[in-house]
């Protein structure tokens, strides 16, 4: 597949994403809208892995994965909100636009992620069929996304004077990045009802791939365009957090970002199957301008 062929893979499912989340968000009262500001403008990747690796594990039914997908995203995007408030990173610029706490106010902000975290959950149980996959996932993203998890790769990301080091990045990333990338095609192999021993392959796949994700975030950083990202780059930086080039150098994290690439595509092609489009996914974000 050439690289437009993924662009436009990537377009087509990330407005099937954005026509669900729609739809998830009625007028069912004014906080909604509130809610659903802060969703608007995201690339979509986490929810298009869920599907990419239900589709690649025989899944056929689109809206069994749908209410995963968009799970992980609010899920994704709560995190974003938090991130950017004035007590963690401190950013005005999210998704191209004023982040929650500017549009709005901190308290709303604060809100607008607790109810985004909730929504998820009962996005992920909903549904009437595969009860015992829904519980699966729910169990898989809830241990990732909190203190084994998520949370803690933020509580180390915001520690105070950290020292440079590889093991010190490694566990951030692992834990702030890799693992909801990696639960995101778990997620997707979950509903699709693949075998235990290839859920568990795919999940260390991911893992790399969520590695991969954080390492071009972290070269972003440095060399990417405001316009094209979306947010405000340099911060890393300025504001002296642990990310791969201050740890490695620029050519060293690119090094590491391809080693990342190469892991991740030897296991998604040793897999019984046909994966090919997460390795083109894999490609697509090792290569990724935003
Ligand atoms: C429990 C989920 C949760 C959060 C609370 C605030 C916090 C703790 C964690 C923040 C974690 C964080 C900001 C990780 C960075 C992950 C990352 C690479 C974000 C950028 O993702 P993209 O590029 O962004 O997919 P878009 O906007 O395209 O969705």
């Amino acid at each position: 597949m050439e690289n437009t062929d993924i662009v436009i893979y990537l377009r087509k499912k990330k407005e099937l994403v954005d026509e669900a989340l729609e739809k998830y968000f009625p007028d069912e009262n004014p906080f909604f809208d509130v809610m659903y500001y802060s969703l608007g403008g995201g690339k979509r990747i986490r929810p298009i892995l869920a599907i990419s690796s239900y589709e690649a594990n025989g899944g056929g039914d689109v809206d069994t994965i749908m209410p995963i997908a968009c799970g992980l995203e609010l899920i994704h995007t709560y995190s974003l909100i938090h991130d950017d408030l004035p007590a963690m990173d401190d950013d005005d610029l999210r998704r191209g636009k004023a982040s929650a706490h500017k549009k709005y106010d901190e308290a709303t902000a604060i809100l607008s992620g607790d109810g985004l975290f909730a929504y998820a959950f009962e996005l992920f149980s909903s549904g009437s069929n595969l009860a015992g996959e829904r519980l699966a996932v729910v169990r898989a993203v809830s241990e990732v996304v909190g203190p084994k998890g998520v949370v803690y790769g933020q509580v180390l990301d915001m520690s105070d004077n950290p020292r440079p080091e590889p093991k010190t990045l490694r566990n951030i990333h692992f834990n702030k990045t890799a693992k909801f990338i990696a639960v995101a095609i778990k997620a997707g192999a979950i509903m699709a009802c693949a075998p235990s021993t290839r859920i568990r392959e795919l999940y260390r796949a991911g893992m790399y791939l969520g590695m991969l994700f954080q390492y071009t975030d972290d070269i972003l950083d440095v060399t990417g365009e405001k316009d094209k990202l979306g947010k405000t780059p340099g911060k890393d930086e300025a504001s002296g957090k642990i990310v791969a080039p201050a740890v490695y150098g620029l050519d060293g994290a690119r090094f590491r970002a391809e080693r990342y690439a190469a892991l991740a595509n030897q296991r998604f092609s040793s897999l019984d199957g046909d994966f090919s489009m997460l390795e083109k996914l894999t490609d697509f974000v090792l290569n990724r301008t935003y």
